[in-house]
């Protein structure tokens, strides 16, 4: 009788978290590799953007902007259960960066977009 009662608030208590999945789904994108604002005296080789949900690979899409215009970049992937992962292909020169995201988050409809910017300092 109580494992049943304590099944039952289980349940209620997993499908309440995933109500809550959806309502923090408007500002997807957690944390990112640089982060947000970050000065960087090395420039990095990958971009990796953490959202609150797995995202759709062939439905998301970043871009780098910068100092020479847009950088060629390659291969987006995922690595875990909430990132998006690419390749920057061009060296990055001193200078700030933009980092455009598109994406949706897996079994939801919703495009989600964004940006932030970083720094490479030498
Ligand atoms: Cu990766």
């Amino acid at each position: 009788m109580q494992k049943a009662k304590l099944l039952v608030v289980l349940m209620l208590v997993a499908t309440a978290a995933s109500a809550c999945g959806s309502a923090v789904s408007h500002l997807p994108m957690l944390n990112s590799e640089p982060k947000a604002g970050a000065l960087l005296t090395r420039a990095p080789r990958t971009l990796r953007l953490f959202f609150a949900g797995l995202p759709d690979v062939d439905r998301s899409v970043l871009r780098l902007i910068g100092p020479n215009g847009e950088y060629r970049l390659r291969g987006l992937h995922t690595m875990a259960a909430d990132d998006l992962m690419i390749e920057i292909l061009d060296p990055l020169t001193p200078g700030s960066y933009t980092v455009e995201w598109t994406t949706v988050i897996t079994n939801d409809t919703t495009i989600h977009a964004g940006k932030f910017d970083f720094t490479v300092t030498k």
